[in-house]
């Protein structure tokens, strides 16, 4: 449910994570438009299945195209959307679940073609829309509805999977400060690659994890998440590795680089290969008598 959208029979609960994401996205959206001078329905929104992708119906302003697909298959719907019609702005919603488990297969492929598309995953280390089921970065030992004795494998670190698949644009943040996400998310947009912003945005009902990440002085948790210092370079591998290495949840921009996307390639291999003309080919069906 949403201000644009009243009769779309979904609302996150109180304080979810997700609402701050969607602010900055709405923010990032709406900065991406005016500078590019594009109209709003440039941009498209591909959703994951999970509460995180309800995002898709919960925008409110000006809208963009939206396709709300099947769990797991976010990436291979952005590619179909952007080979098609590659100068859309196509950004990607999905929580951990739909797009470290069901749909990990895609982020490799996607990272090795450079394909031009803005991933904004909302990460909650569970899977909230299915009532608390354990995800991919649920910690080791977590309680969940699917895990009643405790998880028994070992967590995924997403950022260091990011890297190690070679995606050329990697940020990490959190949902309590949607200002500097929104920062971020519009870098990620305007990248010409495949750009992930990988956000902690805690689930208040099956996992909460806001005094984690934030700290609690009362309580005496010194809260995990730290901004990447500014003299970091974010074109250095070896320093984005490093500062991921750290524990906890590091703010900002970690890893750029620019390099040839997909549609450079396929144009490159055009030039070279240029395609043979209709008359071309039908002179090869020539018999010659
Ligand atoms: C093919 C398929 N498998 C499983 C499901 C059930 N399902 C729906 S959402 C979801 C997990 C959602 O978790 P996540 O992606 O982390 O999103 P969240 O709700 O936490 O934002 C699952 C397993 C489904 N809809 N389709
Ligand atoms: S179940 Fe969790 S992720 Fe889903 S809307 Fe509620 S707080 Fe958000
Ligand atoms: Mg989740």
């Amino acid at each position: 449910m949403s201000a644009r959208n009243p009769e779309y029979d979904f609302a996150w609960c109180p304080g979810c994570g997700d609402f701050g994401v969607r602010r900055a996205l709405e923010w990032a959206l709406v900065d991406y438009t005016t500078e590019n001078e594009t109209p709003h329905s440039n941009n498209v929104i591909v959703a994951g299945i999970g509460c995180s992708g309800n995002m898709v119906h919960l925008l409110e302003g000006d809208q963009p195209f939206g396709i709300h697909g099947i769990h797991g298959r976010t990436l291979p719907l952005a590619f179909g959307i952007k080979s098609g019609r590659p100068e859309l702005n196509t950004v990607i919603v999905a929580g951990d679940g739909d797009f470290l488990s069901i749909g990990a297969e895609h982020i490799g492929p996607a990272a090795q073609r450079n394909i031009d598309i803005t991933c904004v995953i909302m990460d909650n280390g569970v899977y909230g829309l299915t009532k608390g089921q354990s995800s991919p970065t649920s910690l080791f030992g977590a309680t969940t509805t699917s895990t009643p004795f405790g998880k028994i494998e070992t967590p995924l670190h997403p950022l260091k999977s990011y890297m190690t698949m070679g995606v050329s644009f990697v940020a990490s943040h959190y949902s309590s400060k949607p200002r500097d996400l929104a920062k971020y998310i519009k870098m990620a947009m305007d990248h010409k690659g495949f750009s992930i912003v990988h956000v902690q945005s805690p689930c208040t009902t099956y996992n909460d994890t806001y005094d984690i990440l934030k700290g609690d002085r009362k309580k005496g948790i010194p809260g995990s998440a730290w901004i990447i210092p500014e003299d970091h370079d974010p074109s250095s591998r070896q320093a984005a590795d490093d500062l991921i290495d750290r524990p906890g949840v590091p703010l900002g921009l970690l890893y750029k680089e620019d390099e040839p996307t997909l549609e450079d390639r396929q144009e490159d291999v055009r030039q070279k290969h240029p395609g043979k003309s209709v008359a071309d080919m039908l002179e090869t069906y020539a018999t010659g008598n």
